[in-house]
């Protein structure tokens, strides 16, 4: 053991580092000027392109609904061609609420290779009041369930809540490897690395 192999050692693991952190795959961010594969349930909600207010490059999309108190479910999808998310763990959501919003959004996912109910695979939901109207990302663990072919994501919410019109932002929306679990990847080659010689 010499002190050129611990520096070895530590770079190997910064350049891992580097490469789990650059390796989330966008599904959207808006940036290209359209809502390519967006759609809505409903005729009081309107999706908007719009060049601010961003989380980041050129395009966000606004969500606005004007409802009362209605009490039942709308939702936002996205279609897109088949998807493989099995080696990342993480979904990750840039969202901008106004002061108004409340309740929550449920996000799932649809795999078209697994069996699932009319509500796909959901992975978790988002709390509107928190982000404060400031954009804020919420990381959501994308669970155990089959995600080696998804052709849809969903965002779903329960209109009882909403009292007039309401408007937020969605930004980008991408999947991430677990960092942990690529650490620990790039750590267990090393030591295996370091048996050898
Ligand atoms: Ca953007």
């Amino acid at each position: 053991m010499n002190i050129n192999r611990h520096v070895g050692c530590g770079v190997w693991v910064m350049l891992a580092l580097v490469v789990t952190a650059q390796a989330a795959m966008v599904i959207d961010n808006f940036n290209t000027g359209t809502l390519s594969g967006w759609d809505k349930s409903s005729g009081y909600m309107t999706l908007t392109n719009v060049s601010s207010p961003t989380y980041e490059g050129a395009g966000a999309m606004q969500v606005t609904w004007d409802d009362w108190n209605q009490g039942w479910w709308e939702n936002i999808t996205k279609t897109f061609p088949s998807q493989d998310w099995s080696n990342y763990g993480t979904l990750q959501i840039a969202l901008k609420t106004d002061a108004s919003a409340a309740g929550t959004v449920i996000i799932n996912y649809f795999d078209s290779g697994a069996w699932h109910n009319g509500w796909g695979s959901s992975i978790g939901t988002l709390d509107l009041s928190l982000s404060g109207g400031n954009y804020a990302v919420y990381s959501i663990p994308l669970g155990t369930a089959a995600r080696s072919s998804v052709t849809e994501i969903l965002f779903s919410w329960d209109n009882q809540y909403v009292n007039g019109t309401t408007t937020m932002y969605l930004d980008t929306i991408q999947v991430v490897p677990e960092p942990v679990s690529g650490a620990l990847l790039a750590l267990g080659g090393l030591l295996l690395l370091r048996r050898r010689r």
